[in-house]
């Protein structure tokens, strides 16, 4: 490994007046963790409330009565802390700057006065079709600034929304609109995406045939795209916007009252619905927002992730909107018309944070740097990664590259369920090392365990397990419509503590170094997705018997998807069958989904009680197979055998 890559790096100059400077922060880290009520209850004040809370931290780890409860008594409208109460002081700075697909397609600017009025007509439309306060709607639309515009619009009202991510399949789509009882799908025509098109609304419809025949469909008509249109059932959004008024007023909302689900993957069963409070949520997206990114007045702010993924609720909408910040939305992708567009339209824009994911760093490393040299990249004052853990090598080319020597890193560790920040550098505080999310954020007390038992290792260097040992405003407050799903899964396995998922390293200088999942969670290109799924999917082919999945490493998408499949008596494997898989998965799920290695196995490795092996079949698809551990509990040890000579990853 280079130097560089092993190195600590100090804090850049530039950033001596930052939100957080080195004292300032452990002088305010010390004092969130010894009084949370008096730390918190001052930050909940950056967020406008009708009626103020008079409680501020009311939370309980313990298994069979976990409750998390922030600023309980509190009134307030996330609406209005995004859009109205901005209006007074910046009704003509740029609330949205939106860059489309298409370069040749001129962006728009939309200032906060603009804003306010699509998202009080976007409410008003909601309220037309009958949407009440806590009613479901469910968003499905690609990168546009109507995406935002109904998110706000839901808060306005009090309807929850749940996004589903615009890759989605129709059958995904179905599950979340009939698990979340949504009463209203908002989807688009087409969706453009890198110069090709997505009929999002042709999917919608597909979707609603497994869904009740009382949801309503809204239509934004984007590309002008024909589409289907069946009458009494879908509405174009557009031109009602139009008709009806600017004024909708916003509802007073409890701040424990959901703000929006959103499904992600976990290591067992369907993906749930991670619910998020308004109160809490939007207090912790504005502060991380605002110190982690050191966001000032005049930057532009670019976050390059999706609208369907959490980082685009925290920080493309919710986190900046609530700052009164200019953030970018961009509907398109990296590599087009060329591997130089995010580097075009942070120049075209004069961006000054860019916040993306390690694995459009790796694919755009490997195109070579005059994509890059075209383009003067010198508004650029921060950049930012998320989603997975970032090789050494990636950071070293964005920090040269892209930031030139002169941006700090903040590897943001962090998930859906955490709703913010738990886990990054704080540019002007804490110096960084390329592949550490560095240090606590405020109020976060991580604790490292010893998988086995449980047991809090202290001292340093420590590895382990990533539990949380305390309660945060942005936490998670349930699974949708199951609880005790939600007290299972991260409150049961290690009693007291908030249980993460991933595994950890605690170096000498006590920088946690996320080492990825400890559980069937796949974390492809950045995106979530749990075995389980990816192996019921190819179960519900009729020639596939049992299959089992796994990831490996995999050098642009950080891991790969590889299938073990066993088919049914009297089937022949073949390219055709194989092809036909992935694309039956595709279509199940979406294309993120999608196998890379498809393994024929005429048998699975299993204990005695049936249990499958998969830390074997981990291992052969890492193509480690010489250390296969302990084998002595295999019922059938020649299948192992057979598996290894057959394994599809050689390199
Ligand atoms: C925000 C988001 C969460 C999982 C998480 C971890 C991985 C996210 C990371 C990271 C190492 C980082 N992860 N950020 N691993 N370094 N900076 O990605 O949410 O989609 O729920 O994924 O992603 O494994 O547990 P989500």
């Amino acid at each position: 490994m280079s130097e560089e890559a092993t190195t600590t790096h100090p804090i850049p100059a530039g950033f001596e007046n930052a939100h957080a400077t080195p004292e300032s922060y452990k002088r305010m880290y010390a004092e969130s963790i010894s009084d949370p009520n008096g730390f918190w209850g001052r930050e909940g004040k950056r967020l406008d409330w009708i009626t103020p809370y008079t409680k501020v931290k009311d939370t309980d780890f313990t298994t069979g009565q976990v409750s998390i409860k922030w600023y309980e008594d509190g009134v307030l409208n996330v609406c209005v802390n995004c859009v109205d109460r901005h209006l007074p002081e910046r009704a003509d700075q740029v609330a949205i700057i939106w860059e489309p697909d298409d370069p040749a397609t001129p962006a728009r600017q939309i200032t906060y006065a603009e804003l306010s009025d699509k998202v009080n007509r976007m409410a008003n439309v909601l309220l037309s079709q009958g949407v009440m306060r806590g009613d479901r709607v469910v968003i499905y639309l690609p990168m546009i600034p109507e995406a935002a515009y109904a998110m706000l619009a839901c808060a306005r009202i009090g309807a929850i929304h749940s996004i589903v991510f615009a890759g989605f399949s129709p059958d995904a789509l179905a599950n979340r609109i009939n698990d979340s009882g949504a009463k209203v799908v908002i989807t688009a025509d087409t969706a453009p995406r890198g110069g090709r098109r997505t009929a999002l609304k042709s999917n919608a419809d597909k979707a609603l045939l497994h869904a009740s025949d009382k949801v309503r469909c809204l239509v934004v008509k984007h590309t002008g795209d024909q589409t289907t249109w069946v009458e009494g059932r879908d509405v174009d959004v557009l031109a009602l916007m139009e008709q009806v008024s600017p004024d909708c007023p916003p509802r007073p909302m409890n701040a424990e009252d959901p703000l929006f689900i959103l499904y992600t993957s976990g290591s067992t069963g369907k993906p749930k619905g991670v619910v998020h409070s308004s109160g809490g949520y939007l207090t912790f997206a504005a502060m991380t927002h605002e110190y982690t990114f050191d966001y000032h007045d005049g930057d532009v702010f670019w976050c390059t992730a999706d609208v369907g993924w959490v980082t685009g609720h925290s920080y493309i909408v919710y986190g900046p909107l609530a700052n009164g910040a200019t953030t970018l939305m961009f509907e398109g992708v990296p590599t087009w018309p060329d591997a130089g567009r995010f580097w075009e339209v942070c120049d075209k824009h004069k961006v000054t944070q860019f916040y993306t994911a390690p694995t459009a760093i790796r694919a755009l490393m490997g195109q070579g740097t005059e994509f890059i040299e075209k383009h003067d990249l010198s508004s650029l004052r921060l950049l930012g990664t998320v989603g997975e853990p970032i090789n050494p090598e990636a950071w070293v080319w964005y920090d040269k590259y892209i930031g030139k020597g002169k941006c700090p890193i903040v590897d943001t560790w962090w998930q859906t369920e955490t709703g913010g920040h738990l886990i990054t550098p704080l540019p002007g505080a804490i110096p960084t090392k390329p592949g550490s999310a560095t240090l606590p954020f405020f109020g976060i007390k991580p604790a490292v365990l010893v998988p086995e038992t449980g047991a809090p290792i202290e001292g340093n260097p420590a590895e382990g397990v990533l539990c949380i040992a305390d309660s945060w405003p942005g936490q998670m407050r349930t699974v949708w419509g199951d609880h005790q799903r939600f007290e299972e899964t991260y409150f049961q396995q290690y009693p007291g503590y908030y249980f993460t998922g991933d595994g950890c390293r605690r170096d000498e200088d006590g920088y946690y170094w996320i080492t990825g999942r400890v559980d069937d969670v796949l974390n492809v290109s950045g995106h979530r997705m749990g075995t389980a799924e990816v192996e019921s999917a190819l179960v519900a082919h009729p020639k596939v018997a049992e299959s089992a999945v796994v990831g490996y490493p995999h050098e642009v998408k950080g891991q790969g998807i590889y299938a073990y499949v066993t088919l049914m008596n009297g089937v022949e494997p073949s390219e055709e069958l194989r092809k036909e898989l992935e694309a039956w998965v595709r279509n199940e799920i979406g294309p993120i989904a999608k196998p890379d290695l498809i393994q024929w196995a005429p048998g699975l490795p299993k204990t005695r009680s049936g249990k499958i092996m998969r830390r074997i079949l981990r291992k052969i698809a890492e193509n480690d197979y010489g250390a296969l551990g302990d084998t002595s509990t295999l019922a059938e040890p020649a299948v192992v055998e057979d598996l290894i000579e057959n394994r599809m990853n050689r390199g």
